[in-house]
Order: structure tokens, then sequence, then C-alpha cells
């Protein structure tokens, strides 16, 4: 038997709000390329000791690259990057094109790291049903082969690990502030990522019973299991976590859609504007019409495979048909 659904983030609602509405942009066409060089995607702990430092390394320089993109408030590129999830907070969740935007998401995140930090190496995921049990003795939180440990203190702060000293300039919620990588581990809320609810969502038959459920549990449990910053849900990519997380959860999907292709490489469905309920209960903006106007499916509220996917311009935009297929031109990898 699973409980019912937990809801997906608390906090209070912002005191102001300083960030822009969403900004739109035209959609570019991506140029459509086929895929033959399929890289890899690993478990974060089937990654040698010189990798995880790598990544690691990685992820800092992005964090010490000044930013780019001339988004308000941003300061580095991981700022940028975590504007367009911000920025894009109340179209993409609690949505149909949940799992697809944060499919290209990911993709933007590895395209950064292999352009600007010249880092060569697999994109790694957090295999959380390993961790449902013990979520403290998790590799991820190895102070230098991993992420570092708990929050600490009033601000939670983290303490040890690679990113302890990191100044994060964005959040909470749309606010500007510097602020530290907080975290307040939670041994309760990793048990969503566990079996039995693993069970149910792969029992869906279809993507609109699916999306809710990934949401729900494994999405919901990473995040909570972290809390702190990645309990944010404009903010959360501001922990480099979010992004092993936010992986191991596409990794999910892709194994869900491998039930049953070719089905579900075109199964697409969802409503493209949160429910009420949802936008009061984050503190996030409504969506404007105009979002509604430009979303690729015609004024609708419901996500097709023509749905426009936006990270700002960090990639080109694309579409829900065009991050279906993880080896469909546009991606082009596996997971191992
Ligand atoms: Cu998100």
């Amino acid at each position: 038997m699973v409980s019912s659904l937990p809801t997906l983030f608390t906090f209070a609602t912002a005191a102001s709000l300083v960030i822009a509405a969403p900004q739109v942009q035209q959609r570019s066409n991506t140029t459509s390329t086929s895929c033959s060089t399929v890289t890899q995607r690993k478990s974060w702990t089937a990654l040698t000791n010189d990798e995880k430092k790598a990544y690691l390394d990685a992820e800092l320089c992005l964090m010490n690259l000044p930013a780019t993109a001339g988004f308000p408030g941003a300061q580095t590129r991981w700022d940028d990057l975590q504007f367009a999830h911000i920025n894009s907070t109340n179209v993409v969740h609690d949505v149909g094109g949940f799992l697809p935007w944060h499919r290209l998401f990911m993709y933007t995140h590895l395209n950064m790291l292999q352009t600007e930090c010249n880092y060569t190496g697999v994109q790694p995921y957090w295999e959380e049903l390993l961790d449902s049990d013990n979520l403290t003795a998790s590799a991820i939180f190895d102070t230098e082969y991993g992420f570092g440990g708990d929050g600490n203190g009033t601000n939670e702060c983290i303490i040890d690990g690679p990113f302890a000293n990191v100044t994060l300039h964005l959040g909470p919620i749309y606010e500007v502030t510097d602020h530290c990588i907080s975290r307040s581990l939670n041994s309760n809320a990793i048990k969503w990522a566990n079996q039995t609810y693993l069970d149910v969502v792969f029992a869906a038959q279809n993507y609109s019973a699916a999306w809710p459920l990934f949401s729900s549990w494994p999405h919901t449990a990473g995040h909570a299991a972290i809390s702190g910053v990645m309990l944010d849900v404009t903010c959360s990519p501001g922990d480099p976590i979010f992004f092993l997380h936010h992986t191991n959860l596409d990794r999910l999907w892709w194994e869900w859609q491998a039930q049953d292709l070719p089905t579900r490489l075109t199964d697409m469905t969802g409503q493209n504007v949160p429910t009420a309920e949802y936008i009061a209960e984050m503190g996030i903006y409504n969506v404007t019409d105009s979002w509604l106007d430009y979303d690729g499916d015609n004024g609708g509220n419901m996500t097709t495979l023509n749905h426009t996917l936006s990270v700002l311009g960090l990639v080109p935009n694309a579409t829900v048909a065009d991050v279906m297929d993880i080896q469909g031109g546009l991606l082009c990898y596996e997971y191992v």
C-alpha cells in the first residue's frame, strides 16, 4: 500500500518578487541531427574517483564563470542556469511538460559543462532507490568525492565538501539574495523513491496517469530528502545535487517509456497551466495568456508534441517531440 500523494514542496511565500515574469522567445528551429555517437549516463556510484572529481570540478567551474545571459540578479553561469528554472517554474511544474522540460534542462546543464568548462565525462545520476533505506549513507554526500553532507546551524548551510563556500545569488523563490547552499536531510522523504512507489508509477498505462505519479513520488523524494535549497520550487537547481536527482527522474521516465516503444515516444498530454491550488501553495506567479498563445499548443490547455520548451536561450528552444526519444537526434544518450 502507498500513502496519499505528498505535498510537493512547502515554503513561505516570497515577501518580495523582484524577478520579472516569464520571458518568452520565438522558437528557433532545432537543426535535426541524427544520433550516431550514443553517450552514457551512469550512476554516481559507478564513476571512478577521478571521474567524480572531474564532474565536481566542472560544476565549480560553472559557479565561478561570470553570467552572460543578462538575467536580472545573475552573477555567474550557475545563476544563469538557475534563473532559467526560476523563471520557467510556473509553466514547467504541475503540467504535462514537466518531464520533457526537465529533460531539456538536463541537456542544457551538460551542454554548458561541456562547452564552457571542458567537461568530457558522463552525466551521472543519483540512483535514489538504492539509498531509500539509508539516506545518510549515500555516496553522494562524500566530502571529497561527493557533494558534501547535511546543513548545519540555523541557516542549514552545508559546511563540508566542494560546495561549502559557494554563494548563491538567486532565491529564495523569486528573490535576489546572497545565501549558502542549505540542506536538511530527511530520511523519511526518500522512501517515496523506494520500490513500492516505483511499482505504482511503472504500472501506469499511459502518460496521463504516469506523469503526476512521477512528479509526486520519485520527484518529491529527492527534493524533500535533501531539503533546504532543494525544497525551493523555483531555486532548487542552486544545489548541484538537483542535476543528479533530475537525471535519475529522467532515467525513470525513459525506463517507463521503454516498456512500450514506440507508443510511448509520442504519448504526451497534461495541462499547460498548473492548478490554482498549486500556484497558491507554491507562491509562484500566475501563468499569463501570452504564454498560452506562444507555447505551441494553439492557446489550449493541453500539452502536445508541438509544445515549446524554452530554457530562455541557454540552448535553442525545442519542442516536446524533440525530447521524447533520448536517442532522437537532439538527444543522444543511454542509461547504464
Ligand atoms: Cu523543476
